[in-house]
């Protein structure tokens, strides 16, 4: 085996420098199918997709193209392939490791999606709706409550997250305790292979066995695969009636202990956690009232809907859960809001500090309190942690502040070779992008990443679908 490289900046093999009169002819071809006003070639029109929500991740793209609609979506892919230009698809913007955002090479397409935003009408009978890739989930969630269904995923970034981003990360969020990730609500999709063909297995059939999964294996791929441009989701019914609790305890122990209890409730939709040091940071930045007179150790908010009151049994199970020291309950909308304030605020915040290292894992419930103890011997000093999440699935997500640029690397493996040590997962539920592609290896095997290997060039052979995302590339594999 070769010996340890640094990354280089570019990959010098994959890429042919581009020829400025190139980037003209792409650019013009690309215009002829969106229309110019959605080629953008401007530095200061690309800036914002060429970021990441942090600004951690950050690069340089070719261009940025915006397609309306499926068929020109295709055609793009066509352009973009026999120029032989790498694609990033891009939705909402809103991941958190560099999946959606170019590398610094200046070589890469954008491709938003966020003009594919059509709302299909609300099917009552099969309990579906076909959306467009890039409508946000705020925007789905408009579209269905008022008929009165939902989608089971919801997320803090509701207002910008795209759903074919959603899709392409597996996105999970705050309800997943009750409806599953998004694999668990996509029945079907609709998506552009790179070579502009359609597979279209938007149907979603209830009842379809008929070989392999597509739509299964196109989310969480990453935009590795294929440009999700249309799906199909399931609804489930809107619950009017919902109680809200933020519990104060005296340790993440406790907080299992309680959701043990919680989980025989068939009403438990939300049971997010969260610490002191967190709660602090949120009641500094986003300026609100702290939820009760003193601090506590750890919090758990929970949440249950269902058709008929919930409050009540939530309250009995509370009184005879000896861990909880204080409780605040929120019934109408406003109260229920300012409660998941705490918690949905956590990501600004920590923001609002400085440019977090965002480790977003898993770890066996079980383990997720002694993991969270063991953070500060891991990290030796090296960064300043917060630690939040969504208990139900052991979704820890440790933001590292302060973290030197030389300590990047030791504190993220040190971090992460502990998750996988405990049998957890390196990535819970933003995927894998850029920032974790040399660490798959820790929690997925060689055999499983050579099956990957085989799919992605099934798909993609000349790797020109986000190549830089999820698949570790050969000099960090080279590199361990
Ligand atoms: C959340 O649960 C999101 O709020 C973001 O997944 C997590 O900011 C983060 O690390
Ligand atoms: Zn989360």
């Amino acid at each position: 085996m070769s010996e340890p490289q640094s990354p280089p900046p570019l990959d010098p093999e994959m890429f042919d420098p581009v020829e400025p009169a190139d980037r003209d002819r792409l650019a013009r071809h690309l215009a002829a199918v969106v229309g110019d006003a959605h080629v953008l070639t401007d530095p200061a029109l690309r800036a914002s997709y060429e970021t990441d929500f942090t600004g951690r991740h950050t690069g340089r793209s070719r261009l940025v193209v915006r397609p309306a609609d499926t068929a020109q979506v295709a055609r793009t892919l066509r352009l973009c392939r026999d120029a032989g230009a790498p694609i990033v698809p891009q939705g909402g913007n809103t991941g958190l490791v560099g999946g959606g955002v170019p590398t610094g090479a200046g070589t890469e397409v954008v491709l938003s999606l966020r003009r594919l935003n059509a709302l299909g009408p609300v099917d009552a009978d099969a309990r579906r709706v076909t959306v467009g890739a890039g409508a946000a989930l705020a925007e789905l969630q408009r579209h269905v409550r008022p008929h009165g269904w939902d989608f089971g995923v919801d997320l803090a970034s509701r207002d910008s997250a795209t759903l074919g981003g959603m899709i392409a990360t597996n996105a999970g969020g705050e309800r997943v305790v009750r409806h599953g990730t998004t694999r668990a609500n996509v029945a079907g999709i609709e998506a552009v292979l790179v070579d502009g063909s359609v597979l279209d297995r938007l149907a979603g059939l209830p009842k379809d066995n008929t070989g392999y999964d597509l739509t299964g294996l196109l989310v969480g791929s990453e935009g590795t695969l294929a440009v999700i441009t249309r799906a199909r989701l399931r609804l489930v019914p809107e619950l009017p009636e919902r109680v809200t609790a933020l519990l104060a305890l005296d340790s993440l122990a406790a907080a299992v202990g309680v959701l043990t209890a919680l989980r025989r409730l068939e009403s438990l939709e939300l049971a997010e956690f969260f610490t002191a040091d967190g709660l602090a940071l949120v009641l500094k930045h986003a300026r609100l009232p702290g939820p009760f007179r003193t601090a506590y150790p750890a919090y758990l908010l929970v949440e249950c809907a269902a058709r008929h009151d919930p409050a009540e049994e939530l309250a009995v199970l509370l009184e005879e859960a000896a861990e909880v020291r204080d409780v605040a309950v929120g019934r109408q909308a406003s109260d229920r809001r300012r409660l998941a304030a705490y918690r949905e605020r956590h990501t600004e915040s920590v923001n609002a500090e400085g440019i977090p290292l965002k480790l977003d894992v898993t770890v066996p419930l079980a383990d997720l309190p002694r993991f969270v103890a063991d953070l500060p011997g891991l990290l030796a000093g090296r960064a300043r942690p917060y630690v939040f999440g969504h208990l139900a699935e052991g979704n820890v997500h440790v933001n590292l502040l302060d973290v030197a640029p030389d300590d990047e690397e030791p504190v993220t493996e040190a971090v992460l070779r502990r998750v996988a040590e405990a049998g957890g997962s390196i990535s819970a539920e933003h995927g894998i992008g850029r920032a974790k592609s040399r660490y798959l290896h820790l929690t997925r095997s060689a055999t499983d990443i050579a099956v990957m290997r085989s799919v992605k060039a099934a798909f993609d052979p000349d790797r020109l679908l986000n190549p830089h995302a999820l698949l570790p590339l050969p000099w960090e594999e080279a590199g361990r």
